[in-house]
């Protein structure tokens, strides 16, 4: 079970309706709120702000910016995002570190960016040709836009197209749009969109960004066990504090096991999350990879405290970002 008690991953329902009950039970301190732009198939992309006098907006404090599941397969990105949130309410009613933390800072947790992606992914159904697992490992949004005729008709979900349509949010983003580690092909599972912010998911999470003092932001992904910083690529320049900023991934990979680096060295990327916030505000962002080798383990198998709970997993030496993510919320805190 999770620190919530939660047996299995959570549907995307069980989301939504997760942080209105967080924000009904905590007036003040959690604001449920739905972004500004619906998803390709009409959907809300929602999240919870967690800040003491959370109606306040105009505080001028610095805001942390926790978000998962730009990726539809990566379901255990969502499950740390959402037991964030919770573990950010306790800790504020507990008091001591974390409620003097919440207390200096705004708190922003979207779990699913990618809500049409990751419903056709979790409630996978076999059509056509294709098996249950095919759609259970999408990882894109539903933007029918560039498929062929044939393949746009319908929701993604009804459509046997639906498993290879759409655009990878990860390569969407302003950064270095359009260059090295993104496809300009439709059905390629990096395909980059027709431009920079194409998509929904993107512009709702530049919405963010580009109206708060979003100072540190860390999206959730796996697999890797890895704590990725800027350039995504590698012939451009680093940042210019690149010494603090690798100092804070390093700190962060010190608690949860992980390795620490541009993600370059990973393979290029363009495009990404922290390739766009990190050179459009200075901000901090990070990429973490959470878990060795799946993207979403059966639930059943023991290891999902590693990949789905922020508490470290029994004798895995790794996993466990409670302490990370605190060491990330102490830097917006404190920089
Ligand atoms: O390729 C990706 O988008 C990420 N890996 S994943 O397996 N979750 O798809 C890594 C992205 C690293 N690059 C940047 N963060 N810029
Ligand atoms: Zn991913």
């Amino acid at each position: 079970a999770l620190p919530s008690g939660r047996t299995s991953y959570r549907h995307l329902y069980d989301y939504d309706y997760e942080m209105k009950q967080l924000a009904r039970a905590n007036p003040g301190l959690v604001k449920a709120f739905t972004l500004p732009n619906l998803t390709w198939e009409g959907r809300d992309v929602v999240g919870v702000e967690i800040a003491a006098n959370v109606d306040n907006t105009a505080d001028g404090k610095a805001v942390n910016f926790t978000m998962g599941v730009h990726h539809a397969r990566e379901w255990p990105a969502g499950e740390h995002a959402m037991e964030w949130a919770h573990e950010l309410v306790k800790g504020y009613q507990a008091g001591g570190e974390i409620r003097s933390l919440v207390g200096k800072t705004r708190n922003i947790v979207v779990p699913i960016v990618n809500p049409d992606g990751f419903s056709i992914s979790r409630e996978a159904e076999p059509k056509g040709d294709f098996t249950r697992f095919d759609y259970e490992m999408k990882r894109k949004n539903c933007n029918p836009t560039d498929s062929p005729e044939e393949l746009r008709t319908g929701v993604c979900a009804a459509n046997p197209g639906g498993r290879v349509r759409g655009t990878d949010p990860n390569r969407n983003y302003a950064g270095f749009w359009g260059g090295a580690g993104a496809s300009a092909t439709w059905s390629s599972d990096t395909f980059r969109g027709s431009g920079p912010f194409s998509e929904p998911e993107t512009r709702n999470v530049r919405s963010v960004v580009s109206t708060r003092q979003v100072t540190n932001l860390i999206t959730l992904h796996t697999y890797s066990n890895l704590v990725l910083r800027v350039p995504g690529v590698a012939d451009v320049r680093p940042p210019l504090d690149e010494p603090a900023y690798k100092a804070l991934g390093d700190k962060m990979a010190s608690r949860n096991g992980y390795a620490s680096k541009p993600s370059w060295q990973l393979y290029d990327t363009t495009g990404g999350t922290e390739d766009w916030s990190y050179f459009a505000t200075g901000g901090y962002g990070f990429t973490f990879e959470v878990g060795p080798d799946e993207f979403h383990p059966p639930f059943e198998t023991g290891v999902v405290a590693e990949y789905a709970g922020l508490a470290p997993a029994a004798g895995a030496g790794k996993g466990g970002n409670r302490q990370a993510f605190i060491d990330m919320l102490a830097n917006a805190a404190d920089p």
